[in-house]
């Protein structure tokens, strides 16, 4: 095709793309795209403050998860789909050698000059930590003792932040690509010599540097997404993404709860990340699973089991103790048969505040049959398209994420309860969740309804499509 991409198609499904082996493309802008308001008032911004022209603008999207919630980071395989919501950088490189900062919501963001020769993550993290983030994955990939390298930045971002649509995902990545143009400053432009897969890898792993130990959906969605499909996207064996086609006849809302989450400024997600890790040695322990190394994910012990996903869930209850809701520190200690401080190491050196009960079996519970629950949605898509089916797994996940992984919040569960009475027939909180959004799978007919319900509940109320992936623009 004219994007020079090799799709190959099985019946009506699109099964897998080649976009993830690509080299990272830089097209010229569009000109109605440069005629927005929005790029308008961010070249302006950049000029007032740098007293100069952008040179690139790098766009990359925040992204809505329609289902698989905390299991990148077990192993399993997650389904969501980028937005059209996005953040924008205009980009250009500077001889000062410092990275300079600035942002379009000036309420929110104050502008700053950072050295990049001794960058720092404190706690509690800053915006400009994020880009800190992408900037660092690719000097430290790429820079080998080079100078720095100074960038001048315009920000202006429309994902809501802390809301479960990877606002900061789309900041690191962005960062990223930003950093990638300096590098490739003097060469035509025409691609940037990394592929879009490498590329991705690297911001997974930088964006644990603001603090969080997250799996790999955010950034995979973000680069590797394409117009018009969902992507089904495996860590293991290795990253992939695929394209999944929605089904026909139903749209996707996603709507705000009202209460957002800063996620690196908590301890929440690496306290769930350290419970499923303590679930598999538990797991490991009790099922004698040879092979297993402390620290190992959930689907290292569910593959050496050699026990099917679709029965997991029920085995756990014959695993652990069933009169027990959770464990203490000290039984942990005692069943695993290691000492406190390899506790410590292993499973709870990036967990900021002490855990007093840990509980395993209904984190593991909640991953294993996410993880079920993800695979079944991606077949029903591919073939009946019953979208009551989907509906119910969205429901069940959303139940699940509420009592068995506790990540949910009062406001989402009402939203979600509203969701459901306006006609959607399935509908879950989205993202790490604690507070953010829901997506609600609404049938086409019942959408006008739906939406003017909803936006009396909700100031974000949005009907998405699946956008595409991070791109750099040469502008002028
Ligand atoms: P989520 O990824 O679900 O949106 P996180 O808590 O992971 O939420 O990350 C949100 C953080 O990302 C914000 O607190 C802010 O530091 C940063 N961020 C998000 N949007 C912007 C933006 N438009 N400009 C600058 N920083 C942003
Ligand atoms: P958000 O919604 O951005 O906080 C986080 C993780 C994902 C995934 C989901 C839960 C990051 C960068 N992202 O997303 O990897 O674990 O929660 O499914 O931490
Ligand atoms: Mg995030």
């Amino acid at each position: 095709n004219e994007q020079g991409q090799l799709h190959l198609i099985v019946g009506t499904n699109v099964i897998m793309s080649s976009m993830a082996s690509e080299n990272v493309p830089v097209i010229y802008i569009p000109e109605e795209l440069r005629q927005t308001d929005r790029i308008q008032r961010l070249v302006k911004r950049f000029e007032d403050k740098f007293g100069d022209k952008p040179v690139f603008l790098v766009r990359v999207p925040g992204r809505v998860n329609i289902i698989g919630e905390h299991i990148d980071y077990v192993g399993y395989s997650v389904l969501p789909m980028a937005l059209k919501q996005d953040i924008v950088m205009a980009v250009s490189v500077n001889s000062t050698g410092r990275i300079e900062l600035t942002n379009l919501d000036q309420e929110n963001y104050h502008d700053e000059s950072i050295d990049p020769t001794g960058l720092e993550f404190p706690q509690p993290p800053q915006w400009y930590h994020y880009f800190q983030c992408g900037y660092r994955g690719i000097v430290d990939r790429f820079c080998n003792g080079q100078p720095p390298l100074g960038l001048n930045v315009a920000v202006h971002g429309t994902i809501p932040a802390g809301s479960g649509l990877s606002s900061s995902s789309a900041m690191v990545c962005a960062a990223a690509f930003a950093t990638i143009i300096a590098f490739h400053q003097k060469t035509n432009m025409l691609s940037i010599p990394i592929n879009k897969l490498e590329i991705t890898q690297l911001c997974i792993k930088s964006e644990r540097y603001i603090g969080t130990d997250s799996g790999g959906m955010d950034q995979a969605i973000a680069l590797l997404a394409e117009e018009g499909s969902a992507k089904y996207i495996e860590f293991i064996p290795e990253l992939t993404a695929v394209n999944v086609r929605l089904p026909e006849g139903v749209d996707f809302y996603v709507s705000h709860c009202g209460v957002s989450m800063n996620k690196a400024a908590t301890a929440h997600y690496n306290t769930r990340v350290a419970e499923t890790r303590l679930a598999a040695a538990v797991i490991a322990k009790r099922l004698n699973i040879s092979g297993y190394r402390l620290g190992d994910q959930l689907w290292v012990v569910q593959q050496a089991s050699a026990i099917p996903l679709s029965q997991m869930g029920d085995r756990l209850a014959e695993i652990f103790d069933q009169d027990k809701h959770s464990y203490t520190r000290t039984e942990l200690v005692a069943i695993l048969g290691i000492e406190n401080d390899e506790m410590e190491r292993t499973f709870l050196s990036r967990v900021s505040e002490p855990i007093h009960e840990f509980r395993l079996y209904q984190r593991a519970r909640h991953a294993y049959e996410e993880a079920f629950r993800v695979q079944e949605f991606r077949r029903v898509c591919e073939t009946t398209a019953d979208i009551n089916r989907l509906g119910q797994l969205m429901n069940d996940s959303h139940q699940s994420c509420r009592d068995l992984y506790e990540c949910s919040h009062p406001k989402l569960d009402q939203l979600v309860t509203s969701a459901l009475s306006y006609g959607a027939i399935g509908s879950r909180l989205t993202g790490a969740g604690w507070g953010g959004c829901i997506v609600s799978l609404v049938p086409s007919n019942k959408s006008q309804t739906f939406e003017a319900q909803m936006n009396k509940l909700s100031k974000f109320n949005v009907r998405s499509g699946p956008s595409g992936g991070g791109l750099i623009y040469k502008l002028f």
